[in-house]
């Protein structure tokens, strides 16, 4: 087997956004697309000759293509070893969980995660680093300098190679093994919970749960987690069978896109527990029995809730959240006596705060939740901390819910997506708001008066890096917030995000509808970036 050098030609659009490279599959199928940046990731990094390398995607369409080619241009770049998951397969959780397992150098994760898939659907690719989390702003930046003036990549003149075939064969000098995809996850999860009492309650009959794998990677962890180890019947499963398009679906488990499972859990003689994962496993949504918890509740409420889970038993370092997630989880950490961290909006931003051992659990208004067993957010652990909670507590998931706000108070909490609105359009609002965020200060809209507008700086507290234009924020007096961004992981045009909160202390209003405790403040962000005038849209298109 020879390694070939092929001269290529930069792409101009290589630029990593929120969690790596995700383009229409079309952009990816351009000759020397995928290999451009595949190569590009190599050349930003050093010292990898001999070392490990781990593969996988979450199964869409064009994943085992794309896996094929990175195999054999890692093997002509000299890594010794790469480890694959079965037929391509690993969840971007599994992924970080291997990584780490088995010291890799790295990994290459194949995922454009809830965004839809199959031959006009999206693709996607971000590097992990060895502590297993995605690579941070240094090491993406330094991978789109590359992508900027890359002439040649290397390749092995090699036939492809059966990923469906547990072990280890050699391509060139490199050896490639590939492993089970579920066991080692799996390992882990029953490391971190009380697997004996989580199968007390999935043993009972007052107790059911429904957990749709929405056609995406999840569906084997879940049938071996939750059906194999614990003992819930195949039935609580749906979905769960893995297809390249998803079943023509959009992984997004949110109450818009996971509809299968809303319509069970707010339907006729519902089960108590419902959760949903996304397309590559790392997100979540929680359910009761016709009951939503929002992901910035679901943080805070595991969080308070820690001590119950053999992991955490011992207590927590500290909390982190993204900026533009509700400040719930900064009620616990209070309470705790911790410290609540501030990020920007991406998983890359936990991974030093998880590797100094600053913060044990993290989390995401976008359905994403994770802790420092790994360095991803990860869905399922997210369902069975759930699970193991309510085994401890023996109570609904509403009344769990309830008790929390009845302590903390609740902050009402939703985000407008306004998605694929023209580029031009989205980037004069932002850049309008920015100009008027400086006299906003002051300013009173209706009830709320501005107490500050800024756009998030946040310098990283471990390695002193800074990352600023991260989102526009405008603080009430009360404690209230509006904050709007763009979106880093869409793949047409552009999407503007609006994430609106405020904090209620008094429970007789904690049972109010969510969108008509936040109307006066949905308004007045409407009234200062002018939404409808400028993106053109009457509605959002997705609230979650
Ligand atoms: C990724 C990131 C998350 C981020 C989310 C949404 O998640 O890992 O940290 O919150 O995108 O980002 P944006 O608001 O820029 O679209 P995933 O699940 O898509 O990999």
């Amino acid at each position: 087997m020879s390694i070939k050098v092929v001269t290529t030609s930069p792409f101009s659009d290589q630029k990593p956004g929120t969690s790596g490279l995700r383009k229409k599959v079309t952009v990816f199928q351009t000759p020397n697309y995928l290999e451009n940046f595949v190569q590009s990731i190599f050349d930003s990094l050093e010292g990898f000759a001999g070392q490990t390398l781990v593969v996988g995607g979450d199964g869409r369409y064009y994943n085992r293509h794309a896996i094929q080619t990175i195999l054999k241009m890692a093997a002509a770049n000299g890594f010794g070893k790469i480890l694959v998951g079965r037929g391509g397969i690993l969840s971007t959780p599994a992924a970080s969980c291997v990584i780490r397992k088995y010291n890799a150098f790295g990994g290459i994760i194949l995922s454009a995660s809830h965004n839809p898939a199959g031959k006009d659907g999206d693709f996607g690719i971000k590097y992990n680093t060895g502590n297993g989390g995605p690579a941070p702003e240094k090491i993406t930046d330094a991978i789109y300098e590359i992508t900027k003036s890359i002439s040649e990549y290397k390749i092995l003149e090699a036939g492809d190679l059966d990923l469906d075939r547990l072990g280890a064969t050699k391509l060139g000098d490199t050896v490639v093994e590939v492993i089970d995809s579920v066991a080692d996850y799996a390992e882990l999860m029953s490391s971190l919970f009380d697997f004996d009492r989580i199968k007390l309650l999935l043993a009972s009959p007052d107790f059911r749960l429904c957990f749709d794998g929405m056609h995406a990677v999840t569906g084997p962890y879940a049938q071996e987690i939750l059906v194999n180890r614990l003992g819930a019947p195949t039935s609580a499963l749906q979905n769960c069978v893995p297809l390249e398009d998803f079943g023509d679906g959009h992984p997004d488990p949110n109450l818009v896109y996971a509809h299968d499972l809303v319509e069970v859990l707010y339907g006729e003689n519902a089960p108590d527990f419902g959760a949903a994962s996304d397309g590559d496993g790392d997100r979540n949504m929680i359910l009761g029995k016709k009951f939503f918890v929002t992901p910035s509740d679901s943080l805070a409420i595991l969080a308070a809730n820690a001590h119950h889970v053999p992991a955490y038993k011992g207590g927590l370092a500290g909390i982190a959240r993204s900026m533009p997630t509700s400040q719930a989880p900064d009620r616990v950490a209070a309470r705790l006596g911790i410290e609540c961290y501030e990020t920007p909006t991406g998983w890359k931003f936990f991974g030093n705060l998880l590797d100094a051992g600053k913060a044990t659990l993290c989390g995401e208004e976008s359905f994403g939740t994770g802790s420092n067993h790994v360095r991803e957010k990860d869905g399922l652990w997210a369902v069975l901390f759930w699970l193991n909670v309510l085994a401890a507590r023996q109570q609904s998931v509403e009344a769990i819910v309830k008790e929390h706000w009845q302590l903390y108070g609740r902050n009402f909490y939703s985000r407008h997506d306004y998605e694929g609105v023209d580029s031009d359009r989205a980037n004069t609002l932002v850049d309008n708001l920015r100009k008027k965020g400086v006299d906003l200060a002051g300013q009173k809209f209706g009830n709320y008066q501005v107490d500050f507008c800024d756009d998030f700086s946040y310098t990283d507290p471990v390695d002193g890096s800074v990352s600023s234009k991260q989102g526009l924020r405008i603080g009430f007096t009360d404690g209230s917030r509006i904050v709007f961004r763009l979106s880093g992981t869409g793949t047409q045009g552009a999407t503007l995000r609006l994430y609106v909160e405020s904090y209620e202390p008094n429970i007789a209003k904690h049972n109010l509808d969510t969108q008509e405790a936040l109307k006066e403040l949905i308004e007045i962000a409407d009234q200062i970036a002018q939404i409808k005038v400028l993106t053109g849209r009457a509605e959002p298109t997705v609230i979650t």
